[in-house]
């Protein structure tokens, strides 16, 4: 049963909310009765995206903030009494080199975005979400927080310790209210993910989804976050991993000649 969020829990912060899954969450929480907060770098996208939620009848105003940069997001969080929902969605991968040739800067970067960007959100933002008396993080990992493949240690990596710092700090606040919630989505085909891990190279990029009948959309990642997020807030949904159908782990994927 979904529940109509209460009048305190009501904002929700979404980080990377300027394309792929965060964008799509941003609707998808926007039309569940939230009022969304829209965050990243690109201030023309989280803008354009605000307006369209907002002339669609719901809520949403932009924020641009860069996840890395912690006066900032400290300042962002000094703006609100309490939130209802974090989902810590920035973060993304940068080249697929093995480890005795990857680059230690996009390891650092890696790092930076996926790990210390949640920490900072999460860490600036705890107080807000548990004033809000039923409060609840997300942190968007991967299947890749989970096992390894080839080329991948860089961001396989960053995502196992943003699945370290979900499980931690779930510990580490047992019996105050706020949710900790895990979602790990497998191979998801977004308009940048793969892109922006092969520097801009179109062909690499569309090499990633070669065949694979249907892979996961954004709507569908936002639609399981979406879901654990709405549920009764006594109920925690640790973890939920999800791929699509053709891909049964990080590295058997069915792919049609
Ligand atoms: C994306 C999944 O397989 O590209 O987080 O690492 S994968």
């Amino acid at each position: 049963m979904a529940r109509t969020p209460s009048p305190a829990s009501r904002i929700a912060v979404i980080t990377g909310a300027s394309s792929g899954i965060g964008a799509a969450t941003a609707r998808q929480l926007a039309a569940a009765g939230y009022r969304v907060v829209l965050t990243a770098r690109r201030k023309d996208r989280i803008e354009a995206l605000a307006e369209e939620i907002t002339e669609a009848g719901h809520k949403a105003t932009a924020y641009p903030l860069d996840v890395t940069d912690r006066t900032a997001v400290d300042e962002f969080a000094g703006a609100f009494k309490t939130i209802g929902v974090l989902v810590n969605n920035a973060g993304g991968a940068l080249g697929a080199d093995p480890v005795a040739t990857g680059d230690p800067e996009d390891w650092r970067r890696m790092y930076e975005t996926n790990v210390l960007g949640t920490l900072n959100l999460t860490q600036a933002l705890l107080p807000k979400l548990e004033a809000s008396g039923d409060g609840t993080v997300v942190i968007v990992s991967s299947t890749a927080g989970h096992a390894t493949y080839e080329g991948g240690a860089g961001y396989v990596a960053a995502k196992h310790a943003e699945h370290v710092l979900a499980e931690t700090l779930r510990l580490e606040i047992v019996g105050r209210p706020v949710r900790v919630i895990e979602i790990a989505p497998g191979m998801v085909k977004t308009e940048e993910f793969a892109l922006t891990r092969f520097g801009g190279d179109q062909e690499r990029a569309a090499k990633v989804y070669d065949g694979v009948a249907e892979p996961l959309s954004a709507d569908d990642v936002a639609d399981t976050i979406t879901w654990t997020v709405t549920r009764p807030a006594h109920v925690n949904i640790d973890l939920l991993v999800v791929r699509p159908r053709a891909q049964a782990s990080n590295t058997k994927v069915h792919r049609e000649a």
